[in-house]
């Protein structure tokens, strides 16, 4: 059990996560279990080793996002296993993208597993344990007030943007980008203007990462499909983005004060905020 003692009542448990109150108002503590899950929680495992691995890797990718200007939940590492982050409202629909077919694309639509998609494919999943996550259209999102239209057209903006900057990214390290799996969040400024940042965490949990010269999997399939060791296949990530190396853990900003970060951009005014029922499975 690697959940720490002295952080209290978690606000939420998942899966791989859990999240703690953070030291200041608009924080949380996220900390990164060794737990693993496939098929909404049917087959779970602890593997040693992973929080660790995915704290670090999901760090490094939102340390490089905020970078180029794209703005995420993450404010720093505290431990090995635990980030800073500031609270958001998070938005109930998963946003995919995928480059090549793979996993419940090609069963989906009974198409070959490796085939390069003529240009990125956006999907949308409702983020309920509960459903089972089901495939949503823009259209589900929008009558259901899931999200509104601006947020919905910045979050498929973001996630492109995201598809592009992470996908040379893995490319520089020998790896291809087969699809990924994006939460977002709402924070809100003094003002009451709406902003959406980039939530949860982007590692081999959420991502498809398939080694360019052998093939090798090297992201959560490797337990899905029982392909072998997955803390092998996480820390060869890991050592691929130079981020095993002490001296390599970067952190966004030093020191606790998150109130001075600057906000993202403006996408919904003040007066629309509150209108939207935030679904409660979040
Ligand atoms: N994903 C979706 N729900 C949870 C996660 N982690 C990620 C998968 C994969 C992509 O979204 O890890 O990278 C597409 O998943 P699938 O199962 O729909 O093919
Ligand atoms: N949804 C995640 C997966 O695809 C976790 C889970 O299903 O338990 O593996």
């Amino acid at each position: 059990m690697t959940t720490p003692k002295n952080r209290g009542t978690p606000i939420y448990e998942g899966k791989a996560k859990v999240l703690y109150e953070g030291p200041e108002p608009g924080t949380l503590i996220q900390h990164f279990k060794d737990d693993v899950t496939a098929g909404n929680g049917a087959k779970k495992d602890s593997i040693p080793g992973k929080g660790v691995l995915n704290n670090r890797i999901s760090e490094f990718i939102m340390t490089r996002l905020e970078e180029v200007g794209i703005f995420t939940h993450f404010i720093k590492t505290l431990n090995m296993r635990e980030q800073l982050v500031r609270a958001c409202e998070i938005i109930p629909v998963e946003v995919v993208v995928r480059n090549i077919t793979a996993g419940s694309l090609a069963q989906r639509f009974g198409v070959e597993e490796g085939m390069l998609l003529p240009r990125p494919l956006v999907e949308y999943y409702l983020k309920s344990d509960q459903l089972n996550d089901p495939l949503i259209t823009e259209e589900h999102i929008v009558a259901f007030d899931w999200a509104y239209e601006e947020e919905l057209a910045e979050m498929k903006a973001l996630a492109l943007r995201v598809n592009d900057f992470l996908s040379g990214l893995f490319l520089g390290i020998g790896i291809k980008l087969v699809d990924f799996k994006l939460e977002f969040g709402r924070i809100y400024d003094e003002e009451g203007n709406l902003y959406i940042i980039i939530a949860d965490e982007i590692s081999p949990d959420s991502c498809r990462l398939w080694d360019i010269e052998s093939g090798e999997k090297l992201d959560k399939d490797v337990f899905r499909k029982d392909l072998g060791s997955l803390e092998h296949a996480y820390r060869e990530v890991a050592r691929r983005l130079g981020v095993l190396e002490k001296d390599n853990v970067t952190e966004l900003k030093s020191g606790n004060d998150v109130s001075a970060k600057p906000v993202a951009k403006k996408t919904v005014k003040a007066d629309d905020v509150g209108k939207k029922p935030v679904n409660d499975d979040v």
